[in-house]
């Protein structure tokens, strides 16, 4: 391994307390509009967007900065009726046969169904991988750390930065996503985490009245 140097913190923003107050204030409130809609129109989206959202989520902590994350940006309509087919086979099995009881009661209120009639329209699907392990050209494998919360943090990041610039965000997680590493030929190192269904909300969207736990109720000051 390489040494690498240390350098100061370039120009890191300080702002005074009643501005943090109002910055603070102003994020939560934006993101309480973020809400997870399963009913895409089929606008498309500029591309530069989802790039820079893509920088954004790039700039994720990750252990020992292995940075073990993959996008892979799907707008190609063949490729998203492929995914399609292969996630409602998928879907199919899970509602009629896979889905415990208590899993099919937790779900209920969502009425989601075997039927995703949004990897069809959505302007993008972004399938997003975790690399468990990295290989050198000459074929050595380095084991990656703390690779779910890495891949977690900055995708968590990338709905952050598109809900933030006015698109809306469905993270998709069918039960076996075994099949986006054919659809996308993606080597073995990488492990499908979801797909984050990205675009604009259709004219009809409908979405669940949900309730969001408050701070209070899920936080602990010492
Ligand atoms: N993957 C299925 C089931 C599903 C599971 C969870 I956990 C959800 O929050 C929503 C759906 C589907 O997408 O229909």
């Amino acid at each position: 391994m390489t040494e690498k140097k240390f350098s100061s913190l370039p120009s890191y923003p300080r702002y005074t307390e009643p501005v943090m107050r109002k910055r603070a204030s102003d994020f939560y409130k934006e993101m309480c509009f973020r809400r997870t809609i399963r009913d895409f129109s089929e606008a498309s989206v500029d591309r530069r967007i989802i790039e820079n959202c893509l920088r954004a989520a790039g700039r994720a902590p990750s252990g020992a900065n292995q940075q073990p994350w993959k996008f892979v940006v799907v707008s190609d309509t063949t490729t998203k009726r492929k995914i399609r087919e292969a996630a409602e086979e998928v879907e199919l099995s899970f509602y009629n046969k896979e889905a415990t009881g208590k899993w099919r009661d937790a779900l209920k209120h969502l009425k989601t169904s075997p039927r995703k009639e949004f990897l069809d329209t959505a302007s993008y699907l972004i399938a997003i991988f975790a690399e468990n392990y990295s290989i050198s050209l000459n074929g050595e494998k380095t084991k990656h750390y703390y690779v779910k919360e890495s891949v977690g943090i900055a995708t968590g990041i990338l709905i952050t930065a598109l809900h933030n610039a006015g698109l809306a965000t469905l993270t998709y997680t069918p039960v076996n996503m075994a099949f986006l590493n054919k659809i996308l030929v993606r080597p073995s190192n990488e492990k499908a985490f979801m797909i984050l269904v990205v675009g604009y909300p259709s004219d009809t969207v409908h979405i669940p009245d949900l309730e969001k736990k408050k701070m209070e109720d899920f936080t602990v000051f010492i």
